[in-house]
C-alpha cells in the first residue's frame, strides 16, 4: 500500500506508452550495423490535475510490454514518492542480473529502463509543479552549458530512413557529410571535420571494434594529426580485444588517448589492461550497475564509469553513482545510444547537476535528423548546450510528430535492435562475436 504523505501530491492518472521510429543511417559498430530506423520508446505520464510529463528510453517490444504490465501498478501513485515507486517495480519485477544485459554494446535489461522512464517523467512533472528545472530537483546547476563530444561511426554510405544506403542529392553541409561513407583513416578524419565545424565539439570519440586493431588504431593517430594535441581523444572498441591486443595497442596509442574505452571484456581483463597502459580506462559495459560496484572496486576494472540515465535507473541513481565515484575515485562521464531531444534534455539536466565534469559527454545525437519536441532540434554552441531554464525538463511534447514517427514504427516493422541482421544484408553470414581480435 502508498505511504501516507504530508500533502498528497498529483497522482499518475494516464500512462501513454508510444514506441517510435527515427532515421538512423548505416553506422558500423562491433555487433554489426544500425538498421535505418533506430526505436525509441516515449513515455508520457499524465496526472489526476492534468499535468504531463515524459521520458525517452531505448526502443525494444518486450520494454514496451513490460512497461505497459506495470501500469496497474503505477496508477494513482504520487509522483513525488519516487522511492516508493520503484521499490513497488522492483518487488514486481524482482532485481536483474549483470548477465540480463547481454553481450551487445547496448544494455538490453528492463527494469533499469523502466525505472528510468518512470523516474524522468515524474521529475518532469514535479519540476512544472514546483516551477523549478530538473536540474534543481538534483541538487541545482553547477554549470549553464554541458559540453559533449564528437561521436564518429565507421559507416557505410547512406543516409539511413526510407533512403537506407541511398543519399540525399540536395542535402548540404553536415547533412550531407553525415551520408558519406567513412570506411578508412581519412574518411573518419572528414566526418570528423564536418562534425566538429557543425557542432564545435571539442573533443572526439571513435566507436571501434569494426576493423582489425591497426587500421583503427591508424584512424586515431589520423585524428591526432589533423586536430593536434589539444583535443582529447577516445577510442571504444566495445569489448571486442583480447586483453594481449588491449595492450599491444593501448601502448601505441597512449601518446594520444585521453581515456580508451572498454577494449576488453570483463571487470578482471579490464583491471589486467589498466594494470598495463598509462591511459585510463572508462566503461559502459563491465561495471553498468550497482552490484557491479563491489567488484569494480576490488578489481580496479575503470577508471572512468560512462553512466547513462536511461540504464543506470534514472537521473537520482545517476546522482547516487556520482557520489559513490567521488568517494573511490572514479571518474564519471556519459554513454549514449541514438536518440532525440527528450533524452538528450535529460541527459543535460544531469551533466548541468554532476558536481565534476572533466570529461566531454557522448551523444548520437548529431546522426539523426528527426524530433519530438515543439522547439525543434537542439543546438550546440562550441560543442556544448545550454540548460534549460524551464519548469520540468524544459522541453514539451509535438504531439503531430509523435504520431508520424508512431506511424513510421509500424511501417518499419522492427521490434528490437538487432544489428548482425542488418550487417548480413551487406556481409551475407556475418556473425557477432564477443572477443574478436
Ligand atoms: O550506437 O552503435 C552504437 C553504439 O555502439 C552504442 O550502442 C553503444 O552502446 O555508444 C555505445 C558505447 O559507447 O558503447
Ligand atoms: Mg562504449
Amino acid at each position: 500500500p502508498a505511504l501516507s504523505t504530508a500533502k498528497a501530491g498529483p497522482r499518475i492518472k494516464e500512462i501513454h506508452i508510444t514506441p517510435i521510429a527515427i532515421v538512423d543511417p548505416p553506422l558500423l559498430n562491433a555487433a554489426g550495423l544500425h538498421a535505418p530506423y533506430a526505436l525509441r520508446t516515449v513515455v508520457e505520464l499524465v496526472t489526476d490535475d492534468n499535468i504531463s510529463g515524459i521520458s525517452e528510453i531505448p526502443g525494444n517490444r518486450a520494454i514496451d510490454e513490460a512497461l505497459a504490465a506495470s501500469r496497474p501498478l503505477l496508477i494513482g501513485r504520487d509522483v513525488f514518492q519516487l522511492n516508493d515507486i520503484r521499490q513497488v517495480l522492483e518487488s514486481n519485477f524482482g532485481r536483474e542480473t549483470a548477465a540480463e544485459r547481454g553481450l551487445t554494446p547496448w544494455d538490453q535489461r528492463k527494469l533499469v529502463h523502466i525505472f528510468s522512464a518512470i523516474e524522468v517523467a515524474c521529475l518532469d512533472i514535479i519540476g512544472k509543479v514546483v516551477g523549478r528545472p530538473v536540474v534543481d530537483l538534483l541538487g541545482g546547476r553547477m554549470r549553464d552549458r554541458v559540453p559533449f563530444a564528437a561521436y564518429l561511426f565507421y559507416k557505410y554510405e547512406g543516409a539511413g530512413g526510407e533512403l537506407g544506403f541511398g543519399t540525399d542529392p540536395e542535402a548540404a553541409g553536415w547533412a550531407a557529410a553525415r551520408q558519406a561513407e567513412a570506411l578508412d583513416p581519412a574518411g573518419i578524419v572528414a566526418q570528423a571535420k564536418a562534425m566538429c565545424h557543425e557542432f564545435g565539439f571539442q573533443s572526439i570519440k571513435l566507436k571501434g571494434g569494426v576493423f582489425e586493431p591497426q587500421q583503427e588504431v591508424d584512424a586515431m593517430f589520423a585524428l591526432y594529426e589533423a586536430f593536434g594535441p589539444d583535443v582529447p581523444l577516445r577510442v571504444d572498441p566495445n569489448a571486442l580485444w583480447t586483453v594481449e591486443t588491449a595492450i599491444r595497442y593501448g601502448r601505441m596509442m597512449e601518446p594520444i588517448l585521453e581515456y580508451l574505452e572498454d577494449p576488453v571484456r570483463g571487470q578482471a581483463n579490464m583491471a589486467e589492461v589498466r594494470r598495463a597502459v598509462k591511459t585510463p580506462l572508462a566503461t559502459n559495459m563491465c561495471t553498468t550497475s550497482f552490484a557491479d560496484i563491489p567488484n569494480s572496486i576490488v578489481l580496479g576494472s575503470e577508471d572512468i564509469i560512462l553512466s547513462d540515465h536511461h540504464f543506470w535507473g534514472g537521473l537520482r541513481a545517476s546522482m547516487t553513482l556520482a557520489g559513490i565515484c567521488e568517494t573511490f575515485g572514479r571518474g564519471l562521464s556519459m554513454h549514449s545510444n541514438s536518440h532525440l531531444g527528450i533524452s538528450l534534455a535529460a541527459m543535460v539536466h544531469l551533466g548541468a547537476a554532476l558536481p565534476q565534469l572533466p570529461y566531454a559527454l557522448d551523444t548520437h545525437y548529431p546522426w539523426q535528423s528527426d524530433e519530438i519536441i515543439t522547439a525543434g532540434r537542439f543546438t550546440f554552441e562550441d560543442g556544448a548546450v545550454a540548460v534549460p531554464q524551464e519548469p520540468g525538463l524544459g522541453v514539451e511534447l509535438d504531439r503531430q510528430a509523435l504520431a508520424n514517427l508512431h506511424e513510421c514504427y509500424l511501417a518499419c516493422g522492427l521490434t528490437k535492435r538487432d544489428d548482425e541482421i542488418e550487417m548480413q544484408k551487406k556481409q551475407p553470414g556475418w556473425t557477432f562475436q564477443a572477443v574478436r581480435w
